[in-house]
């Protein structure tokens, strides 16, 4: 296999106000295009060139750290532009919904820790919802690591790397985290991915 970039599956203006046009422009043009060629440049003769991408992250982390961070980083932005929509962050799909209130208490609570995770990853990372062991986890992690190499399947990520909101939130982080929670989160492919973790 190789790494391809999908074209976004909504306008680069459809997420403002909460993400600019400008932002996806670069985002998905420059930086996920980055790990997509040079993730084909250190697939080859990896010894990993006939696995699925899941696979190869998997199998690459704490082997191979440059196939690793380029790999999940491609994993991470294929799912992370389907993890937004327009008009975002309305009504949670029932079955999920109730999941969610099983393992934190409250839609709130799990709100909360989600943005909690994003604020404090210290530098570049992303924040988690995770399914592990059938219940639904908050975790974090640095760079392009994600909850695929801890035993755990991501149903959300949100992406708190600067390049994802400095041109529009500048240094504002929580501020960003909590417009993709608000304005952005697409429930009902969180809730496809949820379906197919707990089968
Ligand atoms: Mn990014």
């Amino acid at each position: 296999m190789s790494f391809t970039l999908p074209p976004l599956p909504y306008a680069y203006d459809a997420l403002q106000p909460f993400m600019s046009k400008e932002t996806l422009e670069f985002h998905h043009d420059k930086h996920h295009q980055a790990y997509v060629t040079n993730g084909n440049n250190l697939l080859k003769d990896s010894g990993l060139e006939g696995k699925s991408l899941e696979d190869i992250v998997k199998e690459s982390y704490g082997k191979n750290p440059g196939l690793f961070n380029n790999a999940g980083q491609h994993y991470n932005h294929l799912h992370f532009w389907q993890w937004m929509k327009p008009n975002g962050g309305g009504a949670i799909p029932g079955r999920l919904e109730k999941a969610i209130i099983d393992s934190f208490g409250s839609i709130d609570k799990a709100k909360e820790e989600f943005i909690q995770a994003g604020v404090t990853q210290f530098g570049s990372g992303w924040s988690w919802l995770a399914v592990k062991d059938g219940k639904i986890i908050v975790a974090k992690t640095p760079n392009g690591e994600n909850p695929l190499v801890h035993g755990a399947t991501p149903i959300l990520g949100c992406d708190v790397w600067e390049h994802s909101y400095y041109i529009d939130y500048r240094n504002r982080r929580p501020d960003y985290i909590k417009a993709f929670v608000d304005s952005l989160v697409n429930w009902e492919y969180v809730d496809e991915l949820y379906s197919k973790a707990v089968g």
